[in-house]
């Protein structure tokens, strides 16, 4: 295979944003009078269901908070709420990006590669968090978004890493996968991707077993990565050429036998 493209995640692999995430939910439960408080150890548990309107729906059905049952029929409303209140706590400008994401990115457009992103929540999260962290628009960053309004199916599904892989014209053996998660590692998995797992605060403990490489963070000159599993022991930081060696000879071998309705499979 020739790298063509590297897809990053988001919420997790971009930046650290599940704190904001947590904490934006929990004012909104508040605001809206509701005695729901996602601690630490619950939202982890959450995490497993990705999204904030089925984590929501999900938290109610499995959990049956006080309120809920009145509560399900405007999880969409509640939920729009969080999302405005997650975006001012980002335009505060506290959540960077994580260390080696600028670099990789830049230096994956100057060896001509495109790159995308696949993440489940909503397209305006990224804008809003590419303007604060790198201090332009997503759309001068990537070269395509593959974003969780826009397929039926989210991660763990392959949807969205397919929808990215076909909105930059790039086959899945063409690409590498930037994930944080285990959700995101199946998703990119079964979209016939090659994945490199860098683990954030919630997702340190999940089972990453094939994945290429796990690295604690893509690394910088000065601030090399720790190697956890897999390719890159001897490495320092995740450059192009690195994801270009290892991704050689991946053939691919989605787990899905049928690609999800609509979306083009290379
Ligand atoms: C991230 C998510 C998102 C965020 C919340 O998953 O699951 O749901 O937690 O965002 P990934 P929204 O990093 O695998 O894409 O509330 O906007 O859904
Ligand atoms: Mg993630």
């Amino acid at each position: 295979m020739t790298l063509k493209a590297i897809i990053f995640d988001v919420d997790g692999t971009l930046a650290e944003t599940e704190e904001a995430h947590r904490t934006a939910f929990n004012e909104e439960f508040a605001a809206w009078g509701l005695p729901w408080e996602w601690d630490k150890a619950l939202y982890k548990e959450l995490l497993k269901v990705t999204g904030g309107r089925e984590r929501i729906r999900h938290y109610i059905t499995e959990h049956n908070p006080p309120r809920g049952q009145e509560m399900l029929d405007k999880v969409a409303e509640l939920h729009k709420a969080k999302s405005e209140r997650y975006m001012r706590k980002i335009r505060e400008g506290n959540v960077p990006l994580r260390p080696g994401v600028a670099r990789l990115i830049e230096e994956a457009k100057a060896a001509g590669l495109k790159v995308g992103v696949a993440t489940t929540t909503s397209t305006p999260n990224v804008e809003v968090l590419i303007r604060s962290t790198l201090g332009k628009p997503a759309s001068e960053v990537f070269d395509a978004m593959a974003c969780g309004e826009e397929v039926a199916a989210k991660k763990p599904a392959p949807d969205l890493f397919a929808l990215a892989l076909q909105k930059l014209g790039v086959a899945h053996n063409e690409a590498v996968a930037i994930e944080d998660s285990r959700n995101g590692l199946l998703s990119a998995l079964r979209a016939g991707m090659p994945v490199i797992i860098t683990p954030s605060a919630y997702t340190a403990d999940e089972n990453f077993t094939d994945a290429l490489a796990v690295v604690s963070h893509l690394g910088e000159p000065d601030t090399p990565y720790q190697h956890i599993a897999g390719f890159g022991f001897s490495a320092q930081m995740i450059t192009p050429a690195l994801l270009a060696r290892w991704s050689e000879g991946w053939g691919g071998r989605p787990l899905m036998k049928e690609p999800p309705a609509g979306i083009n499979v290379h």
